[in-house]
């Protein structure tokens, strides 16, 4: 994979030396080199190790020894002097679609724009109109294209990236010559945030699918393309690495591509001591080259004597471990689940009434779903009087006896105030049948005292579920801190569930905090806090996170039976009474 590393080194390399003005001789050099090692299809360390890089064409002794030197060193001396040589914000100037080294230079010697920024405050001022050539439309479109750059630097979550992949992967898939296509990479993983989105598509006849990738409405830039790998940016800003491979070697290339790095360091180790060897070809014999697996994924991980892990292990957090000793878990899996809580409707914040939403809860194939509105402290939301919660719940109870398979649960989310009781009095809280409560408000509280919020909440006898138990909201609000080891033990001890709220913007509990909490005993619940229909399909990456955090459906509490979940629910308040 080194090949696409020099290639991209040795294409900005071009680009800097044409905006220094550079011989045009040496900027082609460049250039047909890196597009002769994006579709090198070789090993090139091998390669390099017996001296013989300059077989590739386009490269000569010079650019062999670059090779030789990234190889050895991860970088190359040559191309940080010329960084080094041209103002600070150039590299990432080129980023911006639409913006070649040509138009670079003239930028940095006519307005002495030379960053983003600049380039920016140039454009809204109308500063790039003065020059020959630039058009109204040239300056609305860097505009665009500065704001790309500038998403594909942040992280994107998977609320956003997931629906992505899947258009594009329907898209490869309609493509002439696809015979598969999967996603890969921390996609596939379920991760709460993607880098970059790696898709992977199995073809005998790779050519076609690579101009339609690059040709397609969606690909606002084209970063690099060779004749099996592209990389693009979507108008969103996120970077899309596609590769095709042949179909024998699919399995393997998924494997490969789906990571994690640090799981498939430990898969080829374990390998090597079979004496066998892993790479995106195959599974092969440490001596020989007689291919074992490669085809399906699954057969991979058999060749290595092991049972197929699920993406989301894969995370060198012990998966390999399990399962070769076959004690992996059975994850929880979509149909597993029996409800949804904490669903809100016009009664709050919601923006869909009653009815609409028990209608989409029940055509998920839902046996239960708990309307939890807010109540009163939160004015911002509409939260909800206990008169209004009082009628709500006898909209509730008329709206069972029309309802057949789904029984709505009546409950409410309930504001965990400053001191640690609850938004409504004991008396109200007992005549519902689920109660989410929540931290809404005091985040800068401290830890010592959030906790002992959190405890209290706990200590309710009527308190079903602790909601978004961190109150993070990615790119908005850092999660505040809490013991969440005395968190997780009160949850166990108390019989309260902790959510991982699948809201993408939330993911809270996350993976990893979730896994801790399962570990000490505590139950989870997995819910979307939906605020409208469309939402109850975000189950999806409370799901992820779910699986992530290893969960079987015994340690989530919406796989029950809505009998199981009544009793589970009677029983803490028997057990914590006061
Ligand atoms: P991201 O994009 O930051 O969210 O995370 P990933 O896991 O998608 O990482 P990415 O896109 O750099 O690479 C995709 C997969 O390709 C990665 O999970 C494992 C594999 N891979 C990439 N580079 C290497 C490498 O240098 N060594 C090994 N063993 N695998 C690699
Ligand atoms: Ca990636
Ligand atoms: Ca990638
Ligand atoms: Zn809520």
């Amino acid at each position: 994979m080194k090949q696409h590393e020099i290639a991209a080194i040795f294409s900005r390399m071009a680009d800097l030396l044409e905006f220094k003005g550079d011989n045009p001789f040496r900027i082609r050099a460049y250039r047909r080199a890196a597009q002769n090692l994006e579709s090198f299809s070789g090993d090139l360390e091998t390669l390099g190790a017996a001296g013989r890089l300059r077989e590739i064409s386009g490269i000569g002794a010079d650019l062999a020894e670059k090779i030789q030197e990234y190889c050895a060193t991860g970088a190359i001396q040559a191309f940080e002097r010329l960084q080094a040589s041209v103002p600070p914000g150039v590299l990432q100037l080129l980023e911006v679609p639409g913006l070649g080294p040509k138009t670079a230079k003239v930028l940095s010697q006519q307005l002495k724009v030379t960053t983003l920024g600049q380039l920016e405050d140039a454009a809204k001022r109308h500063r790039l109109q003065t020059l020959p050539g630039f058009k109204a439309r040239k300056e609305e479109n860097l505009l665009k294209g500065i704001a790309i750059v500038r998403r594909g630097r942040e992280r994107m979550h998977l609320g956003i990236a997931l629906p992505l992949a899947n258009e594009l992967l329907a898209f490869l898939r309609r493509a002439p010559g696809v015979a598969r296509a999967s996603a890969a990479g921390s996609l596939r993983r379920m991760k709460e945030t993607i880098g970059d989105l790696d898709l992977l598509v199995a073809s005998a006849k790779p050519a076609g699918v690579m101009r339609a990738f690059t040709t397609a409405p969606f690909c606002a830039r084209v970063l690099a393309a060779g004749t099996t790998k592209a990389s693009i940016l979507t108008q969103d800003g996120l970077q899309v690495d596609l590769r095709v491979v042949e179909p024998e070697c699919f399995g393997a290339a998924l494997q490969y591509f789906t990571g994690s790095k640090e799981h498939n360091v430990q898969i080829r180790e374990l390998a090597a001591r079979r004496g066998l060897k892993v790479n995106e070809y195959g599974v092969f014999r440490a001596a020989g080259n007689r291919r074992l697996a490669g085809r399906e994924e699954a057969d991979v991980y058999k060749a290595l004597g092991l049972p197929w892990i699920p993406p989301e292990l894969r995370e060198a957090q012990g998966e390999v471990a399990a399962a070769q000793a076959k004690r992996l878990p059975s994850l929880i899996e979509t149909g597993d689940l029996q409800g949804d809580f904490h669903l809100h409707t016009t009664w709050s914040d919601g923006s869909n009434r009653l009815e609409e939403m028990a209608q989409a809860a029940q055509r998920r194939g839902y046996r239960y779903a708990a309307i939890c509105d807010h109540s009163p402290s939160l004015k911002v939301a509409h939260g909800m009087s206990a008169a209004r919660l009082r009628q709500q719940m006898r909209e509730i109870q008329a709206l069972n006896k029309r309802l057949k398979r789904l029984r709505l649960l009546m409950g409410a989310e309930v504001d965990i105030l400053g001191d640690g009781s609850m938004d409504y009095p004991d008396e109200v809280l007992a005549q519902l049948d689920f109660v989410v409560g929540s931290i809404h408000s005091g985040f800068g509280q401290g830890k010592t005292r959030l906790t002992q919020r959190l405890l209290a909440a706990m200590r309710n006898p009527h308190v079903t579920v602790i909601g978004h138990p961190t109150g993070r909201l990615m790119g908005q609000r850092e999660a505040y801190e809490v013991d969440l080891e005395a968190v997780a033990r009160a949850a166990r001890d108390t019989g309260t569930a902790l959510e991982i709220n699948a809201y993408p913007r939330r993911l809270d509990l996350c993976d990893a905090a979730a896994r801790r909490a399962k570990d000490l005993g505590a139950m989870l619940a997995i819910c979307t806090d939906s605020h409208s229909v469309e939402q109850l399909e975000q189950i999806t990456f409370g799901l992820g996170v779910a699986r992530r955090a290893w969960c079987e459906p015994a340690h989530v509490l919406n796989t029950r039976s809505l009998a199981a979940l009544q009793a589970w629910v009677a029983r803490k308040r028997r057990r914590v009474a006061r």
